[in-house]
């Protein structure tokens, strides 16, 4: 997401026909059926005969009968400037960051406000398992199986007054346990905000593992946001405030770059990128390469039942 460089976009990575035939193969299997899903794949996608549609029970969205990305790949290609720029950055360079003790500060407009110990702020609900797709805005993508408790559920407890209009979240700053931030690529501390209605929607998650362990330190242990229907740049890592607020605050990728970055941030194909298009996306998953993977990108990322309502009469390009 380094501003000045062009996505690298290697024409390896069309799709050969063969592992397009298998793909549509698999989704007939899994009873997806192709029309919804390769609706963006055009003429190529009419001379096939349509799936048969196997009785397959509906996952609903909190899971997904999509391949996962393996716990290798995701714990090993990252965006975690904290720790560098390249992707392999954080494995190497956060492997000895110590994610324990932590406490997180809640302030601004809220009743309960204080420093809470990690354990303490996430007690509010059991730990969950939920298996989101994770869409980057560099136009790659992940299935990744999270455990966390939902955002709503702590924001409840915390017991935000009618005058708190929005959620801000800042990642440490501590540049001598994150080395990425002696060199000033980002505005530290990173920062994301969400609208407090889109904070207490059941999908967003306050993260502390994944795959069934604890979360690694390159994805943003010991507590990270997942909000799978938006950028993965607002599943800030890292976390140690929480802030409540009447007005919108300015989020770290907006303020570097407006015009390619905003405070929605909603995965939406219909919306380019500046330099680049959102009409499709690289999914890095088991048994596949970033480079062989290209399928279309949903509205909202699949996820426009949950919550499109909450953005009824908004012009969709505020939304990018
Ligand atoms: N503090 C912090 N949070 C961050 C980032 C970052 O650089 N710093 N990168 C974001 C981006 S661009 C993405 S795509 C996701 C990547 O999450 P992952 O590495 O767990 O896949 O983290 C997001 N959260
Ligand atoms: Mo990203």
């Amino acid at each position: 997401m380094l501003i000045r460089r062009a996505p690298l976009i290697p024409s390896s990575e069309i799709t050969p026909e063969r592992v397009y035939r298998q793909r549509r193969e698999l989704l007939g299997l899994l009873g997806l059926g192709t029309v919804g899903l390769l609706a963006g794949c055009g003429s190529a996608d009419t001379e096939a005969p349509a799936a048969k549609a196997a009785p397959t029970q509906p996952l609903g969205p909190y899971d997904t009968a999509e391949a996962r990305t393996s716990f290798e790949q995701a714990s090993t290609y990252n965006n975690y400037y904290e720790f560098g720029t390249d992707k392999e950055d954080p494995a190497k360079y956060a492997k000895n960051f110590k994610p324990r003790p932590w406490t997180v500060e809640v302030s601004g407009l809220a009743e309960n406000t204080g420093m809470f110990e990690l354990d303490d702020l996430v007690k509010p609900a059991p730990r969950e398992e939920r298996v989101y797709r994770m869409r980057c805005v560099e136009a790659w993508s992940m299935v990744i199986p999270w455990m966390g408790v939902p955002l709503a559920k702590v924001i409840e407890a915390l017991k935000p007054t009618p005058a708190a209009r929005y959620v801000a979240f800042e990642t440490l700053y501590d540049p001598a346990r994150m080395p990425g931030q002696s060199r000033a690529v980002l505005d530290w501390p990173y920062r994301e905000a969400l609208r407090m209605d889109e904070a207490m929607n059941p999908l967003p998650l306050l993260v502390t593992g994944m795959y069934g362990r604890d979360l690694p330190n390159a994805n943003g242990a010991p507590l990270r946001l997942v909000v799978p229907w938006k950028y993965g740049f607002k599943g800030i890592k890292g976390i140690v405030a929480i802030r409540f607020l009447e007005d919108e605050p300015l989020t770290t990728w907006k303020s570097l770059a407006p015009d390619e970055y905003g405070f929605y941030a909603n995965v939406n194909p219909t919306v380019d990128h500046p330099r680049w298009s959102q009409a499709s996306e690289r999914r890095l998953a088991e048994g596949t390469s970033l480079f062989n993977s290209r399928i279309p990108t949903l509205p909202f990322n699949g996820y426009a039942e949950q919550v499109a309502h909450l953005y009824q009469g908004m012009d969709p390009k505020v939304l990018y």
